[in-house]
């Protein structure tokens, strides 16, 4: 699938790459380091990136404002996304052609053309894997490519420790960091800790709850985010500290919005995007996310992983 992308790619003038709403490092690194390899190879071509921002990711890139008319004769590339209904700036579908790059299970075959890879460690190492294919036809890749691809690659696989990562990953990375960008800094700005969501984080350890079972939960009400003065996305973030404590084999982040509850759903193990399915939402097997509408809820949800971890 790689070659007809790369076809398509030089065929056009104008590429505008989107990348999933709720950006992570992963969503920017795939969608950035693609526009900034494009840009590299094709000085001529007219490569946009487009989405909302991300306050803390904008150390990785600043997204372009276009008018709509771009779109009449674009390519549309959406990295990292797997629904259509996840893809941030819904212009996507406005362009010529489209393509979908991604590494989640695909659930929503949208575009034109399809690559998904669900071995990919993230969509970063796709991107890089079609530079690696593209080399000999002329692809460059600059030291701000790799340093946006490796930054994608650390996001999805939590620094390396995740279950997705591979002996290509690791290879990957490595050939990455010898483009010479500051790695060191990649990592201070990806894992910097603000110090409300510090003192957050000493909530959660203190308050969370975990059955006999082996299923941990947090329920962050709207009443807690005011107090820490914490987004709910920032308080999303917390829910990997649960996943280094004994005897936790899943674990669940209940933090309340407006007219809902996300649900962060975790694993060591137990297949747990089944349960995220079941309350409107899916993922990965071991990282999934949901929604529910009352704190009633909470109940059936910890039944269902508690069916989960002991059907292992
Ligand atoms: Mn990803």
């Amino acid at each position: 699938m790689i070659q007809p992308i790369l076809d398509t790619i030089t065929e056009f003038e104008t590429i505008i790459i989107h990348r999933h709403v709720r950006p992570d490092p992963d969503a920017y690194g795939s969608q950035c380091g693609l526009a900034e390899i494009l840009k590299a190879s094709f000085p001529t071509k007219n490569v946009y990136v487009v989405g909302e921002d991300e306050p803390t990711l904008l150390f990785l890139k600043e997204m372009d404002q276009i008018q709509d008319e771009i779109y009449k004769e674009a390519l549309v590339i959406v990295c990292d996304t797997a629904n259509q209904g996840r893809i941030s700036d819904d212009r996507y579908h406005l362009g010529k052609k489209l393509i979908k790059i991604d590494h989640h299970p695909n659930e929503d075959p949208y575009g034109d053309l399809l690559w998904v890879d669900t071995n990919a460690s993230s969509c970063s190492e796709m991107v890089y894997e079609l530079y690696l294919q593209g080399k000999q036809q002329g692809l460059t890749l600059s030291k701000e490519a790799a340093r946006l691809l490796f930054a994608g690659i650390v996001g999805d696989t939590g620094r390396f420790l995740f279950s997705n990562t591979n002996p290509k990953t690791f290879t990957y990375a490595g050939e990455l960091i010898a483009y010479g960008f500051i790695f060191p800094e990649v990592y201070e700005n990806l894992y910097k800790t603000k110090e409300n969501v510090a003192r957050l984080s000493g909530y959660v350890y203190q308050n969370y709850k975990v059955t006999e079972d082996g299923v941990a939960w947090m329920e962050i009400t709207d009443e807690i985010l005011k107090r820490y003065n914490v987004t709910s996305s920032e308080a999303s973030q917390l829910v990997s500290n649960l996943g280094t404590i004994e005897n936790i084999k899943t674990w669940v982040f209940f933090v309340e919005e407006k007219d809902q509850i996300r649900v962060r759903l975790r694993s060591k193990g137990p297949v747990i995007n089944e349960v995220a399915k079941k309350y409107n939402g899916g993922g990965h097997p071991l990282a999934s996310g949901a929604t529910i509408y009352s704190w009633q809820e909470v109940d059936n949800v910890i039944t269902d992983l508690k069916h989960v971890c002991n059907n292992k």
